[in-house]
């Protein structure tokens, strides 16, 4: 392809339509690697934000009042509503449904690291809404600049409501930070174990990010892991420590030439062991949503009954 003068032509006028802030659409010419790209990308994000559903979902039951609980249902729900934008995202690409959800349900695909760990204490679901809907923001305020028209579309909405649920988990840490030692405690405590987990939704550092460079060359990404990262941990160690919550890492240092804090390694084994598959929870997480796939059968069935029936005009 790489010689091919009607094939670089194109990719001229491609790029030239991306550089000058042009969306491209599901039906315009667009490379192959684009394409991949971002069905890899929206099918990993799509698939975490339904099994984001089940570290939280675990709480609903067992909210401490009515408040709370409606706040839960309702964030829990949006995250499923998210993944169904995103399934339709990368539908438009030429994925299908049933090929996305058997790499999610087979273990092939990837979703975000985060979602394999447990949530021990209902801190964890004020700690999730701060910080891990607060990485996610980040992340996804950039995407919403993105040049895949629907990708980017999905992102506005998607944005609006992660900023409730951040709002939300922000209100509820600070309470329990303000509140009484035991609230506190649980509270340091959530945020002992969510911190690094969080860090890690950035990906791995610049250097080690194999998809990187293509996804800022074609304007998926416009940020990097490493500067979306410094930015997060900019503006959480002040809001943490302003409530006398502290970071669990013990090399963090305010840099006063950059103005950035610095934070310490890394554990990138975790990492990798997480997100292939050998977490703290990825077993139970994929246990559960084949229950639910399996569980949500005889809907499929009905649906495509339904389906034929109309195709042969017996209903209308
Ligand atoms: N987890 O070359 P890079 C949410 C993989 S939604 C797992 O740097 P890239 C809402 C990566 O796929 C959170 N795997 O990759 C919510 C690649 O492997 P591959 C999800 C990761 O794509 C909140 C390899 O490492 N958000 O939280 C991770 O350039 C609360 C090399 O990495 C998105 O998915 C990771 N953290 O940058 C729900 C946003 N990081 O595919 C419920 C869209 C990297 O080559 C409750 N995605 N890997 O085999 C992105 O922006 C990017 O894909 C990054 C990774 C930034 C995640």
């Amino acid at each position: 392809m790489d010689h091919d003068p009607e094939y670089e032509e194109k990719l001229k006028e491609f790029e030239a339509r991306i550089a000058r802030g042009e969306k491209i659409e599901p039906g315009d010419w667009m490379p192959e690697e684009y394409r991949r790209q971002l069905i890899r990308m929206i099918s990993q994000h799509a698939h975490s934000e339904v099994v984001g559903m089940l570290p939280e979902g675990a709480w609903i039951t067992r909210a401490p009042n009515l408040r709370r609980k409606l706040i839960l249902i309702a964030k829990v729900q949006d995250e499923g509503g998210h993944g169904q934008y995103l399934y339709h995202a990368a539908e438009t690409l030429g994925a299908t449904r049933e090929e996305m959800i058997e790499a999610l349900l087979t273990g092939r695909a990837k979703y975000s690291n985060v979602f394999n760990y447990p949530t021990l204490t209902w801190a964890d679901v004020g700690v999730i809404g701060w910080l891990v809907d607060g990485a996610a923001i980040k992340n996804q305020t950039m995407l919403a600049r993105c040049s895949y028209g629907p990708y980017s579309r999905a992102m506005v909405r998607i944005c609006a409501e992660e900023s409730f649920h951040h709002k939300q988990g922000k209100e509820m840490v600070i309470q329990y930070a303000l509140g009484t030692p035991k609230q506190k405690a649980m509270v340091q405590d959530a945020i002992n174990r969510w911190w690094w987990p969080a860090l890690m939704m950035f990906g791995p550092h610049d250097t080690d990010s194999p998809n990187t460079p293509v996804l800022v060359r074609w304007g998926i990404k416009t940020r990097t892991n490493d500067e979306l990262r410094q930015e997060f941990v900019n503006e959480m160690v002040p809001e943490l420590h302003a409530v006398g919550l502290s970071v669990p890492d013990p090399d963090l240092y305010y840099d006063e030439t950059t103005g950035n804090w610095v934070h310490g390694e890394i554990d990138w084994d975790e990492f990798w062991r997480v997100i292939r598959g050998n977490g703290p929870c990825n077993k139970e997480r994929l246990a559960a949503r084949r229950k639910a796939h399996e569980d949500g059968l005889w809907v499929r069935e009905a649906l495509e009954a339904y389906a034929r029936k109309r195709v042969a005009g017996v209903v209308s």
